[in-house]
This record gives C-alpha cells, sequence and structure tokens, in this order.
C-alpha cells in the first residue's frame, strides 16, 4: 500500500482571478485526497521569498515574488497514499504546453508564469512548506468512511 502523505497545494492568483478554485480543488478531492487544511490568505513578499527561496537568483524569480503576493491565494494540505506525486500528476508539468492534456495546468493554461497551481514536489519540501503556511493546530487528523476504498 502506498505511504500516507501530505502536501501543500497553492491556488494561484491566476487561478484565483479566473474563478478556477473550486475547480482546482474539487480534482484533488475527486482523486480522493483528503483536506487537513485550507485557508484563503494573501501571501507578503517575504513569505514568498522563504516559499520560492530555491529559485532566488533565477531570472523569473522577481516575476514569480510579485506575482504569487499579487491577489488572494487559496492554500491547503492534502493527504492521502503517494499525495505529493499524486498531486504534481493532478497539477500537470510547471509549462503547461508541455503538461499532459489531462492535466490541470494542460486544460486550463499556457503560460508557464501563469500556471493556477502549486504542489509541493518531494516530502521534504511538502514538510517545509506545510510549516511555512499553518500552525500545526490548523491541520486536522480525521479519517473518512470513504478512506479504506481510495487505499487510505
Ligand atoms: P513547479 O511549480 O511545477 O514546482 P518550479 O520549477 O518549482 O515549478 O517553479 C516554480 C514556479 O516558478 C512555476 O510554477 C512557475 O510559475 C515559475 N517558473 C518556473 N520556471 C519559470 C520560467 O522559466 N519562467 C517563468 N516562470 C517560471
Ligand atoms: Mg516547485
Amino acid at each position: 500500500m502506498a505511504e500516507p502523505e501530505r502536501t501543500l497545494i497553492i491556488v494561484k492568483p491566476d487561478a484565483m482571478q479566473r474563478g478556477l478554485a473550486g475547480e482546482i480543488l474539487t480534482e484533488f478531492e475527486r482523486r480522493g485526497l483528503r483536506i487537513s487544511a485550507l485557508k484563503l490568505t494573501q501571501v507578503d513578499r517575504s513569505l514568498a521569498e522563504r516559499h520560492y527561496g530555491i529559485h532566488k537568483g533565477k531570472p523569473f524569480f522577481e516575476g514569480l515574488v510579485s506575482f504569487i503576493t499579487s491577489s488572494p491565494v487559496i492554500v491547503g494540505v492534502f493527504e492521502g497514499p503517494d499525495a505529493i506525486a499524486a498531486v504534481r500528476q493532478t497539477m500537470g508539468a510547471t509549462n503547461p504546453t508541455a503538461a499532459d492534456p489531462g492535466s490541470i495546468r494542460g486544460r486550463y493554461a499556457l503560460d508557464i508564469g501563469h500556471n493556477l497551481v502549486h504542489g509541493s514536489d518531494s516530502s521534504e519540501t511538502a514538510a517545509f512548506e506545510i510549516g511555512l503556511f499553518f500552525q500545526p493546530e490548523e491541520i486536522r487528523s480525521y479519517r473518512r468512511d470513504i478512506d479504506p476504498w481510495i487505499g487510505a
């Protein structure tokens, strides 16, 4: 059985402005993942720089920080078997025109700088990013009756 994992997702400013938040959350929920935490928030510059610290110095860094701080976003923790890989697959590749056409980015996005959604890329990153956005008491551990039916 796949390992239970938690991962951080962000419904980015472009998705919020385009009214795609519900659609995106639905994708992860329908995949079988369980919502462990969810909130609307506005990312400030300091949090953006910490969250995207790995990209500091890259040519797109400044644009990325101003983009992610440009509108309220929804941040969430999703939990389930292999949640990190499942979210990445459901999101699709970073560049939407290279993303699987069935993925969120492949269906709804065209530009790498406007790719709608963030998902942690490893268990270390997930733990770090969840800690950036959520206090431990904001994250709920619970079981659903359907969990055995999705292998959770
Ligand atoms: P990911 O979001 O698929 O994990 P990362 O490589 O971690 O992709 O990059 C973080 C975000 O930075 C991407 O989602 C994208 O919005 C932006 N980004 C990455 N590479 C480029 C680029 O070459 N030009 C513009 N924006 C980029
Ligand atoms: Mg990334």
